[in-house]
C-alpha cells in the first residue's frame, strides 16, 4: 500500500471566492449573516402575509399564499425536468411574475439562476452559457421583439451542456414554463445560507460581464438593511420599472426587499413615463428606482402632464450620477423625496438617508449601507488620499464579493491581496462620510446607467476583416450622461459606420452596447509609452461636443 503524502494537497481553487473564516465568524456574530435563505426568507413572509397581495403583474394579481405555491410548484417541476443543486442557468426574463416564481423556484432547488438582462442578446447569453457551462436556459417567447426561441436553437448547437430550454409563453419544440408547475408542490429546500444563491453580473471592463455570487446569508443581508434604511415594510408598492434581474431593482431593497416586507410589487416591462405614471396612480405605488436619463424623463413629462403621482413617496436613484440640477427638481416636480444611491453589483451600497439634509441627498451618492463597509479612497499607490481628495474606492464588507466565478487571474487584479474589491470609481469623501462620485479609472463606458466595456466591444470590432484597430471611448451627452464614440483605423477599402454597427449586431451584440457613433481615423494618438491614449480620444469628443454646445451652455 502506497503512503499517504507527507503534507496535505492543496484545496481545490473554488469557484466561488469566500470570505475568509475571520470575517465570515465576525460577520455572523455581528448578525449580518444569518441562518436563513431565500426560499425560507419568502416562506416566512408568506406564512405572515398570506392574502396580501404580493405581486401586481397586468392582470394577474398573486397573494403571498399563492406567490409561496407557485415556487414550490415549480421548483419541483424543475426538479423533475432534471434540474438540481450546484447546476447553473441562464435566466433570461422581463419583469413579471414569471420571473420572480423562476429565481425563488431555483433558489429553493440549490440552482443557481445567471441573472441576465433583457437587452442581452446572443453574445452575451452565449458568453454566460459557456463560461458557466449553464444547464439550462429560461426565456420568453418574444422579448421587445427578439425572438428568444431562435437564439435557444443556435445556442443548444454551441453548448452541449445545455441540457433544458424553457420558455414562458409559446414554446414550439421547448418545454413550457407553465407545464412545469407541479400538484405536489416541494416543500424542501435544498439552498444553504452560505451557498452561492444566483449570480449577479458585473459592467466589466473586459470580455463578457463577469459573474458575481452572492450568497443567501451576504445577499439577505444586502436586502434587509437596504429595506431598513428606506423604510419599507407591508404597505410598501414598489414599481419595477428597470430590469429586474440588476441589482439595483431585485434588492436594493427591490422586489425582493418588497416582498421579504409584505408589500406588493408592480411589474412594469417598460420604464417610460407613459406606462409608469399610468401604473403609479392606478396602483398606488409608493416607491421606484431609476437610472439618472429616466429620472430626467420623468421630471420633463411631468411638467407637461400633471400626472395623479400623489402616492409617491421615494424615489431612488442610481446607477450612473445624478446631476445636481436634476436632483432639485425631484421633490418640486415628482412630490416624492428623493434617495441617491451609489450601488454596484460586486456589493457596496451607499445611500442617502430618508431626511437627510438637503445639501447632502443633493450633492452626494449617499453613504455606506454597513457599518462595518470598510472604505478606502486611495492614490495610484494604493495609498490613502488626504480627506478630501478624489482616490480610488476600494471596499471590503460584509456583502462585498471576495472574487468573480471562475476567474481567478482576474481576481488577483480585481481584488488588493487583502480582500478589497477595487471598484475602478474615482471618488472623494464630505466630511460628514458621504461619498461623492468623480469620475472613473476603468474602461468602461457609463451609458446613463448601463454599463458598456470597452475591449468588449473592441474585440468585436476587430473581427471585422476591414478593421485594423479599434477604440471605444466615453463622449459627453446632454441626456445619458455618456454615450458611446469607437474610433476605427480601417483597413482599405474602408467599411461604412453602417456596415459596422450590421456586423457587431449580426454577432449578437445587445442594442445599447453598439456604438453611437463611429470615426475613422489615421492612426491612434499614443500615449508616452505608446499605447493607445483614450484620453486624447475623449478630450477630442469633449472638445468638439463644448465646441458644439457654446451657445447652449453659455445661456
Ligand atoms: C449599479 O450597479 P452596476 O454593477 O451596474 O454598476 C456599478 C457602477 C459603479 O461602480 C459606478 O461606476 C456606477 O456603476 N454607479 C454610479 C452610481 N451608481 C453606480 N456612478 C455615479 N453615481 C451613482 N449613483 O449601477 C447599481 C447597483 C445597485 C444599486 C444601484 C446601482
Amino acid at each position: 500500500m502506497s503512503s499517504l503524502p507527507a503534507t496535505p494537497l492543496p484545496a481545490p481553487l473554488a469557484d466561488s471566492p469566500d470570505w475568509p473564516a475571520e470575517f465570515a465568524e465576525r460577520y455572523r456574530q455581528a448578525g449580518y449573516w444569518q441562518d436563513q435563505t431565500f426560499a425560507q426568507a419568502l416562506d416566512q413572509a408568506a406564512a405572515r402575509h398570506p392574502a396580501a397581495i404580493a405581486i401586481s403583474d397586468g392582470p394577474v394579481q398573486r397573494s403571498y399564499a399563492e406567490l409561496a405555491q407557485n415556487c414550490q410548484r415549480l421548483a419541483a417541476g424543475l426538479r423533475e425536468l432534471g434540474l438540481q443543486a450546484g447546476d447553473n442557468v441562464v435566466v433570461h426574463l422581463p419583469n413579471g411574475s414569471a420571473f420572480i416564481e423562476v429565481c425563488f423556484a431555483l433558489f429553493r432547488l440549490g440552482v443557481r439562476p445567471i441573472l441576465a438582462l433583457p437587452a442581452h442578446r446572443q453574445h452575451e447569453i452565449g458568453g454566460f452559457c459557456g463560461f458557466a457551462e449553464a444547464r439550462a436556459y429560461i426565456g420568453c417567447d418574444q422579448l421587445e421583439g427578439f425572438d428568444c426561441r431562435q437564439m435557444a436553437r443556435q445556442l443548444c448547437s454551441d453548448h452541449p451542456h445545455l441540457r433544458h430550454v424553457v420558455i414562458d409563453g409559446v414554446a414550439e419544440e421547448f418545454t413550457q414554463l407553465a407545464a412545469l408547475y407541479a400538484d405536489q408542490p416541494l416543500q424542501e429546500d435544498v439552498g444553504t445560507p452560505h451557498a452561492v444563491a444566483c449570480f449577479q453580473l458585473s459592467g466589466g471592463t473586459t470580455g463578457t460581464p463577469k459573474l458575481i455570487p452572492r450568497r443567501h446569508a451576504e445577499y439577505l443581508y444586502n436586502v434587509r438593511a437596504s429595506s431598513a434604511v428606506c423604510g419599507f415594510d407591508a404597505h410598501t408598492v414598489y414599481l419595477a420599472a428597470l430590469p429586474m434581474a440588476h441589482n439595483f431593482t431585485l434588492c436594493c431593497p427591490g422586489v425582493i426587499g418588497t416582498l421579504l416586507a409584505g408589500g406588493r410589487v408592480v411589474c412594469s416591462q417598460r420604464p417610460d413615463p407613459d406606462t409608469c405614471f399610468a401604473l403609479i396612480t392606478e396602483q398606488g405605488v409608493t416607491v421606484t428606482a431609476l437610472v439618472p436619463p429616466l429620472a430626467m424623463l420623468w421630471l420633463d413629462a411631468q411638467v407637461q402632464r400633471q400626472a395623479d403621482l400623489s402616492s409617491l413617496r421615494l424615489l431612488q436613484v442610481g446607477g450612473a450620477k445624478l446631476l445636481s440640477t436634476a436632483a432639485e427638481r425631484v421633490t418640486p416636480v415628482l412630490g416624492c423625496a428623493l434617495q441617491q444611491v451609489l450601488g454596484m453589483a460586486e456589493g457596496l451600497l451607499c445611500y442617502t438617508r430618508l431626511g437627510d439634509p438637503e445639501a447632502l441627498v443633493l450633492h452626494t451618492q449617499g453613504r455606506p449601507l454597513c457599518g462595518d463597509d470598510e472604505v478606502s479612497i486611495v492614490d495610484e499607490q494604493g495609498q490613502p488620499v488626504a480627506d478630501g481628495e478624489v482616490g480610488e474606492l476600494q471596499v471590503r464588507g460584509p456583502y462585498t464579493i471576495r472574487g468573480y466565478y471562475r476567474l481567478p487571474q482576474h481576481n488577483a487584479k480585481a481584488f488588493t491581496a487583502d480582500g478589497f474589491y477595487r471598484s475602478g470609481d474615482r471618488v472623494r469623501r464630505t466630511p460628514e462620510g458621504y461619498l461623492v462620485v468623480e469620475g472613473r479609472d476603468k474602461d468602461q463606458i457609463n451609458r446613463g446607467g448601463e454599463k458598456v466595456a470597452a475591449e468588449e466591444v473592441e474585440n468585436l470590432l476587430l473581427a471585422h476583416p476591414q478593421v485594423h484597430d479599434a477604440a471605444l471611448v466615453a463622449m459627453p451627452d446632454a441626456v445619458l450622461g455618456e454615450s458611446t464614440c469607437a474610433f476605427i483605423v480601417a483597413r482599405e477599402p474602408a467599411p461604412s459606420a453602417f456596415g459596422l454597427k450590421q456586423h457587431l449586431r449580426s454577432q449578437g451584440l445587445a442594442a445599447f452596447k453598439v456604438p453611437d457613433r463611429i470615426e475613422f481615423i489615421a492612426r491612434f494618438p499614443q500615449t508616452g509609452v505608446g499605447k493607445v491614449s483614450r484620453k486624447d480620444l475623449r478630450d477630442s469628443l469633449r472638445q468638439a461636443w463644448l465646441d458644439a454646445n457654446r451657445g447652449s451652455l453659455a445661456q
